[in-house]
């Protein structure tokens, strides 16, 4: 309905405004070109001006309208210095806007032709071109300052008492990787990838460092108020961590790893409570085109409190011990052999129907 409303309001503009076109057109013959030329002016100026007080209707309704519906609280402490320097470049960007588009739209009307004034010609000013140069190009400097400081911030040294989460990107998902106790993430090999083999980050089983990590996938645990750093990588394509509620995106790259930190600020119980959402999650998205199933790359992350993370990881077992359960003290010897010979069967059984 809204749509048709819409249509139905353009479509009017669009005649009315052939309808005087017409109309001048009528006039000129009748009248005489001089005077039509005047009355088309004054027309086009009253025009203008209509168009700059609707359009400025227009910016408020739509502030007005689309205030709640933002991205809230930023949730992490650099969040809070991006949603800052957002606000700020906004704020100098309007006032500009403000003014150039007042003045223009103001100017047009107030300054048409008219035959009680001559007009007058200022071809040039030095001083002028240098003041609306120079002030536009300090004010871009300091934005453009704060954007670099804040990125060498975030993409630069995490805090030591970090901790460290590997995320890899796939078509179409996302997997994570704890370092464990070590505190180091075990190295990988690409050809070692392989879901058949319980490997499904290509790790290197004979490097000691991979024995304690611990692979999840789809959600992401995070202490509230620890650093974070994320290891971040791609399987297949260039895709993107998208982590809005924390103000924070970044490529992630086959075969490149980036990094990014930052610490997470309000648990998802607390945001829970400020949103009046029982069902609130932290997303990650995935912000590049990474093929048809790219919209389907959602992840949640969970923020909680040591404790609570604490409990969750204790319960993940080692994927080192998931693709070696020989490996694994807490399987008995006996167990595990005897499972191999009833994946054998069910296979000599598929292989015979
Ligand atoms: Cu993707």
């Amino acid at each position: 309905m809204q749509t048709i409303f819409i249509i139905a309001i353009l479509g009017l503009g669009f005649l009315i405004t052939f309808q005087i076109a017409k109309a001048s057109e009528y006039v000129a013959v009748l009248r005489g070109l001089e005077r039509a030329r005047k009355q088309s002016n004054r027309i086009n100026g009253f025009m203008l001006l209509a168009f700059l007080i609707l359009g400025l209707i227009g910016v408020y309704y739509c502030n007005v309208k689309l205030s709640g519906k933002i991205l809230g609280e930023p949730a992490s402490d650099h969040g809070v210095l991006i949603d800052r320097m957002l606000y700020i470049t906004l704020a100098i960007t309007f006032i500009v806007f403000l003014i150039t588009q007042v003045a223009l739209f103001w100017f047009s009307y107030k300054y048409q032709e008219s035959d009680n004034r001559k007009p007058y010609y200022y071809p040039h000013n030095n001083k002028l071109e240098v003041i609306w140069t120079v002030i536009p190009a300090i004010v871009l400097t300091v934005l453009v300052g704060f954007g670099i400081f804040y990125w060498f911030k975030i993409t630069g040294n995490a805090p030591k008492n970090a901790m460290v989460v590997e995320v890899v990107g796939k078509q179409f998902g996302w997997e994570f990787r704890y370092p464990g106790k070590d505190g180091i993430l075990g190295k990988k090999y690409f050809k070692n990838i392989s879901d058949a083999t319980n490997n499904p980050l290509g790790q290197l089983w004979d490097d000691e460092a991979n024995y304690d990590d611990i692979y999840t996938t789809t959600e992401m645990h995070l202490v509230v108020n620890k650093p974070v750093k994320l290891v971040i990588g791609a399987k297949d394509v260039i895709h993107d961590v998208g982590l809005a509620h924390f103000r924070m995106k970044m490529d992630a790259v086959p075969g490149t790893p980036t990094t990014m930190w930052f610490t997470p600020t309000i648990t998802t119980k607390q945001m829970k409570e400020k949103t009046g959402n029982p069902d609130f999650v932290y997303e990650i998205s995935c912000d590049q085109m990474c093929g048809k199933g790219h919209y389907s790359m959602r992840g949640t992350i969970v923020v909680e409190t040591q404790e609570e993370f604490d409990a969750w990881i204790v319960g993940k077992k080692p994927q080192y011990l998931v693709a070696n359960p020989d490996k694994d003290p807490s399987i008995k010897k006996d167990s595990v052999t005897a499972k191999i010979p009833v994946a054998v069967s069910n296979a000599q059984l598929k292989t015979r129907n």
